[in-house]
């Protein structure tokens, strides 16, 4: 995420560019001097932090319920990405802002993980995540994942749709947002020692959007539980929007009259809105969203509006085209 930024080493905008590879080339460059070119494009590709020296991660919530069945319905135009690329590059900001967030978060616990629903519905409460996992019926769903940053994924998720978790928990005739809030444990995740931050990270979505039957709660990831680096025990997945909105390791759902504040809107509204739709001819105030990169080759691909969803969801959005839904 190009936020911007106190610290003097950060880019200026006129160098923004479309990601964070730049800012630790840089960095890099700068303080390894004269090291041979070859040793520069392994670390950009990640491969010297693959493999050996792996720490071992917090035990697996409801490992047995993998791999779950895949849901044809949702298949993809283009390949998986490598299962490696997916879960050692990854934006997670409550344990760094940087990519190479994986190791550092396998220090995150996840039993017990206590999830609280209030606010605006039937029945608040408060679950344990593996009672609400074994409750819902688990699929497999190919989607695409595309970074506001210009990066993009293809992974299968495992988990459940939304809709199915609303229809559990039946939210008030007054609710109109969901807010989804992620853990603070800051003596865990040292991002959330840097106070410049409005931690706990916030995410929400209208009603409507929410039981879109795209809008899906994770809980696996290439046939296995989430890994504590993208989102374990439960995280959003909605596949039409910039991956800021996709929340990570959710502790709590408010539903809620009023738009919530969300966590980028507050650090930085006028690059990253509520709606943050996926548009390619809306470029964000500092690069183009035209085209993406997939991560683990050198595929530089158009961006499509909804991020290629467009058929299913452009009617959420009608009625509402004065609204600045693609930031
Ligand atoms: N709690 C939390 N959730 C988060 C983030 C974060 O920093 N903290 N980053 C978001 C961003 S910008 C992206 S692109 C995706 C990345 O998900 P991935 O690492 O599984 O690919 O997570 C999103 N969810
Ligand atoms: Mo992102």
């Amino acid at each position: 995420m190009f936020v911007r930024s106190r610290r003097g080493w950060e880019l200026p905008e006129r160098l923004a560019a479309p990601e964070e590879v730049y800012w630790s080339r840089r960095r890099l460059l700068r303080t390894a001097g004269a090291a041979p070119l070859f040793f520069f494009d392994s670390w950009l590709r990640g491969t010297e932090d693959v493999g050996g020296g792996s720490p071992s991660g917090p035990t697996p919530v409801a490992a047995d319920l993998y791999p779950a069945p895949r849901n044809p319905r949702y298949t993809l135009d283009r390949p998986l990405t490598d299962e490696r690329w997916a879960t050692t590059y990854n934006n997670f900001y409550e344990f760094g802002a940087h990519k190479r967030i994986w190791k550092d978060a396998q220090a995150l616990p996840l039993k017990p993980w206590r999830l609280r629903v209030d606010g605006l519905v039937e029945r608040p409460r408060e679950w344990e995540v593996e009672d609400l996992i074994r409750r819902l019926p688990l699929e497999e769903r190919l989607y695409r994942h595309r970074c506001v940053e210009a990066w993009a994924i293809a992974v299968p998720w495992t988990g459940f749709p939304f809709r199915a978790f609303l229809d559990l928990v039946q939210p008030l005739a007054a609710a109109r947002y969901v807010r989804m809030e992620s853990f603070l444990l800051p003596e865990v995740a040292a991002g959330q020692r840097q106070s410049w931050y409005p931690w706990p990270y916030v995410e929400a979505l209208t009603l409507e959007e929410a039981a879109h039957e795209l809008a899906f709660l994770a809980t696996g990831l290439y046939g296995k539980p989430l890994p504590p680096q993208n989102g374990a025990p439960l995280r959003l997945v909605v596949p039409w929007k910039y991956g800021f909105k996709s929340v990570k390791s959710i502790v709590r759902f408010t539903f809620t009259a009023e738009r919530p504040k969300t966590f980028w809107s507050t650090v930085a509204g006028h690059e990253y809105g509520f709606w943050a739709n996926v548009n390619p001819e809306v470029p964000h105030p500092r690069w183009s969203q035209r085209f993406e990169r997939m991560l683990g080759g050198d595929d530089r691909v158009p961006t499509q509006l909804f991020n290629g969803y467009a058929a299913s969801v452009a009617e959420l959005y009608r009625g509402l085209e004065d609204e600045p839904l693609f930031m």
